[in-house]
């Protein structure tokens, strides 16, 4: 990394895990007065502060951007100093009261963190670091307080005044046209879990009763006009309080529970106690404007969220470092609960696809960290695949080694335990050890050491000399060269070639570089079945040929297994293609012949196991990525695809055809088959094809089925695709969520011209800069489009840079969050390679450059 950037006078302080110290000084009280105004809030805190151990040193008050009007320490005034956005806050004794008066400016703020405006509403974001833009305090996890607030507004503009906890008073000032609430939490909370809501809202109002009889008030609480898009969500915030008891025994604790739904967010919820803050994709829905991925997504974000409230807010992260110990379990809840909903074996397709899309890549890049990092510039950069989803996949393979009796077991006793703390990941693997006997000293390795591993397995005999040989590889990774052998649970299964006959799974732990294992009474011809349910997040490699694979993709039981086996022979024909070694289609046309012919089979699981390998994950396999060239072979196996199986297309998309409308797994697998079939229908060069997919939009009585559609006709030049674009702008103009969804299609569209496209709607009137729904839905698509993005000019790599710009004066956590494509230049040929590390360069001499894009633009450099 650099360590001087240009335009600034030194890099920004590195923080590191090793130098956690306690806080000096507690804070178990705090009450917060605001005058709310849009323009000016004027916010008064009394923190009573409590000297932590033996020492002398000041109290540190994290401040941002405030205007300190007053400070006093038990009403006299004090001798502080500011240094650094820090408040240093002389006290003599070990008790003391400590009152400040701050103004802030909730309309100016464009970083959407701290106090904010969004369309009118007044909002709050505080993780990681928001608090100390609101007022001074120590803004760290592992200082917790009771929190009562009191909030004064204009009634007529902010009628509705929320906070977290219970509501305990209210009153107005009917000559100053003013009202006030106040709310109190009586939960010790860190400062990050602080929220309040000022503003006109409507309310789905209903009742959860609790397993121990506790009646609980639930609201969602949306702009007029929306509210008949909040069922789902309700049904889903039910259910999942209903899952949480009966699956983990954790029991809601407050008498209300309030989620509130804005247009500006810069993530997609924050957990905050008691009063949910939601980005509006993750509430709205109703079958004309939201797809059932949509649909889906809304279950599992309102669950994530209300899971927090045991892992997460009542047991809280001593410090940042620790962020996975409340995401990767919270992930791994809001997976089963997900799975449990629908269906278990797509649910997984889907979370590994997603691991494979976003983890993998970042774990094999310059950005490569840890599950719980070492060192960060800016902790919002760490919100990251690795900490969430890698995370996840530790709970999970702790899941899978102890089994789910004592997986439980284990956290039951880490609530037990840790009830009311901050704590940390080590924390919670010694109550899974201790509560299961289970030595998991090696299994620690998972949390420190960055990269994929590789396994490769082979069969070496068989019958009763069968014996499984199996080697990991770690990958080095930025900053950590060595690495130590870890602990891989990979299932394993043998099935006979000859009967089809799957022999019993066994749970196999690699803890070693190299291990034979005898494998007992193998069938004569076995076929390996191996990292079943995706056991561990790894990169499998075998000598298994087409043959083996086709035979899986047909026979496995496990059906995760039996899609992999599909992706696998996919993948291994797109790759000998790619690289010269031939073309042979025949294999990958038969396995789909028969997944799609299988009556057996739920339409859902055929969706995915249909679907190929997305160009980026082929080029994350391929030792350097050839952008035309992955294009060009996976569209000409699509179209073989879609050729050769025409009638099986056709078949598929009118047996789902003429369903009406219904929000259920089956209907939902349906829509999806139907969507794929369209689209290879499409590749196939049918010439009804536009016409069909016109059809379909123009019928469509949902947003499934009429996105779909948009997105065949987008990939394609046929008069149709400007006429549904047309009447798709302005059917839905005025919904800013639906818009996204325009935008995006356009942006992720293979098409030749989709850099230039994607540059004019940038220009477009609907295209907001400041909105982080609007810039990723464009921006970000765009550059997930691999082809489109790594067009040889350059273009797409000089348009990104000149966003991150733009974006980074107003949001710059979601300009940062931009930046990780361009990192991928080491896997690409030199020419791009070179373009994009002049755009990375561009970006960390920018002057004025925040310290979040100037992390990731310096690292990808690496
Ligand atoms: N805990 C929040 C994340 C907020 C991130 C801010 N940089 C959402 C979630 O994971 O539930
Ligand atoms: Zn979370």
């Amino acid at each position: 990394m650099m360590d001087i950037r240009p335009g600034h006078l030194s890099a920004p302080p590195v923080i590191r895990r090793e130098e956690y110290r306690a806080p000096e000084w507690l804070v178990p009280e705090i009450a917060l007065e605001f005058e709310l105004d849009g323009s000016r809030t004027i916010v008064r805190a009394a923190l009573t502060v409590e000297r932590n151990g033996e020492h002398k040193l000041p109290l540190h008050l994290d401040a941002k951007d405030l205007d300190l009007r007053r400070l006093v320490v038990d009403g006299k005034p004090v001798n502080y100093r500011f240094e650094q956005d820090v408040l240093k806050v002389p006290i003599d004794g070990d008790r003391a009261v400590v009152e400040t008066e701050v103004a802030i400016s909730p309309a100016a703020n464009t970083q959407l963190m701290g106090l904010y405006e969004s369309g009118g509403l007044l909002c709050t974001q505080c993780e990681a670091e928001g608090f100390r833009r609101i007022t001074p305090f120590p803004d760290r996890p592992d200082v917790l307080s009771r929190y009562r607030v009191r909030m004064t507004a204009d009634e007529a503009l902010y009628p509705v005044l929320l906070a977290n906890g219970d509501p305990v008073a209210q009153g107005k000032d009917a000559a100053a046209g003013t009202h006030w609430a106040e709310w109190h939490d009586p939960f010790p909370k860190p400062c990050y879990l602080f929220a309040l809501v000022a503003g006109d809202l409507v309310v789905n109002r209903d009742t959860f009763v609790t397993r121990s009889g506790r009646s609980v008030q639930l609201g969602i609480w949306v702009r007029d006009g929306d509210l008949a898009k909040t069922e789902h969500a309700m049904a889903a915030l039910k259910a999942s309080m209903k899952w949480d008891e009966e699956v983990f025994g954790r029991e809601y604790d407050l008498d209300v529970f309030n989620i509130v739904a804005v247009a500006d967010f810069n993530f997609g919820a924050m957990e905050n106690k008691g009063l949910n803050i939601f980005n509006s994709r993750y509430i709205l829905a109703d079958p004309d404007t939201a797809t059932d991925a949509d649909y889906d997504a809304i279950a599992g974000v309102v669950a994530h969220e209300y899971f927090h409230n045991w892992s997460g807010n009542r047991v809280t992260c001593r410090d940042w470092f620790q962020l996975s110990l409340k995401e990767g379990f919270t992930v791994f809840r809001d997976q089963q609960f997900s799975a449990d909903m629908g269906s278990r074996a797509v649910k997984r397709i889907e979370d590994v696809r997603m691991l494979r899309a976003a983890q993998f890549p970042e774990d094999a890049g310059p950005l490569a960290h840890p599950v719980r990092p070492d060192s960060y510039i800016e902790i919002s950069n760490f919100y990251t695949a690795t900490v969430y989803n890698k995370g996840a996949e530790l709970i999970r393979m702790m899941h899978t080694i102890l089994g789910p009796d004592r997986f439980r077991a284990g956290c039951d006793l880490y609530f037990e335990r840790h009830d009311g703390q901050a704590v940390t990941c080590e924390d919670f693997v010694k109550a899974m050890e201790d509560a299961s006997g289970v030595d998991l000293s090696r299994f620690r390795l998972w949390y420190s050491q960055a990269g994929t591993p590789t396994v490769r397995a082979s069969l070496a005999g068989s019958g009763a000399e069968a014996r499984l040989r199996l080697e990991q590889i770690v990958p080095p990774t930025p900053g950590q060269s060595d690495k130590q052998p870890m602990p891989i649970p990979l299932k394993v299964a043998l099935l006979d070639r000859d009967s089809g006959d799957v022999a019993d799974e066994r749970l196999i732990i690699l803890d070693q570089a190299r291990m034979e294992i005898p494998l007992g009474d193998a069938p004569q011809r076995p076929v390996l079945s191996i990292n079943r349910d995706f056991s561990a997040p790894v990169v499998v490699e075998t000598d298994r040929g087409a043959a083996d694979l086709a035979f899986l993709s047909a026979q496995d039981d496990d059906p995760f297994a039996r899609y992999e086996a599909m992706q696998q022979l996919m993948l291994d024909t797109l790759t000998a293609a790619i690289s010269g070694r031939g073309v042979d289609h025949e294999a990958v046309v038969e396995a789909v012949r028969r997944t799609l012919a299988d009556p057996s089979l739920d339409p859902a699981f055929v969706a995915e196991a249909v679907l190929l390998p997305s160009e980026t994950f082929v080029g994350d396999r391929m030792e350097r990525v050839d952008p035309e060239a992955i294009h060009r072979r996976r569209e000409a196996l699509r179209a073989e695809l879609g050729h050769r199986l025409e009638t099986l297309w056709r078949d598929a998309y009118a047996a789902h055809g003429a369903n009406r409308y219904e929000y259920n797994p089956a209907a939902k697998g349906a829509r999806r088959l139907r969507s794929i079939a369209l689209g290879y229908i499409a590749a196939a060069g049918a010439e009804d094809a536009p016409a069909l997919a016109r059809a379909q939009f123009d019928r469509a009585d949902n947003m499934t089925d009429r996105q779909g559609a948009l997105g065949v006709l987008a990939n394609g030049d046929s008069p149709e695709r400007e006429v549904a674009l047309a009447a798709f702008y302005d059917r839905y103009r005025g919904n800013a969520l639906v818009l996204d969804k325009w935008f995006s299609v356009q942006a992720l569209s293979t098409r030749d011209d989709t850099p230039e496209a994607v540059e004019a709607l940038f220009r477009h009137p609907d295209f907001i800069l400041g909105n982080p729904n609007r810039l990723r839905s464009l921006v970000g698509a765009f550059a997930a489009n691999q082809r489109a993005f790594h067009d040889a000019s350059g273009r797409g790599y000089r348009f990104l840079a000149d966003t991150i710009l733009a974006a980074d004066k107003l949001n710059s956590q979601t300009a940062a969050r931009l930046v990780p494509p361009l990192g991928r230049w080491r896997r690409f040929d030199e020419a791009r390679a070179k373009l994009m590390r002049a755009e990375l360069e561009r970006i960390v001499a920018a002057p004025g450059l925040s310290k979040d894009v100037f992390e990731q633009a310096s690292k990808s450099l690496g």
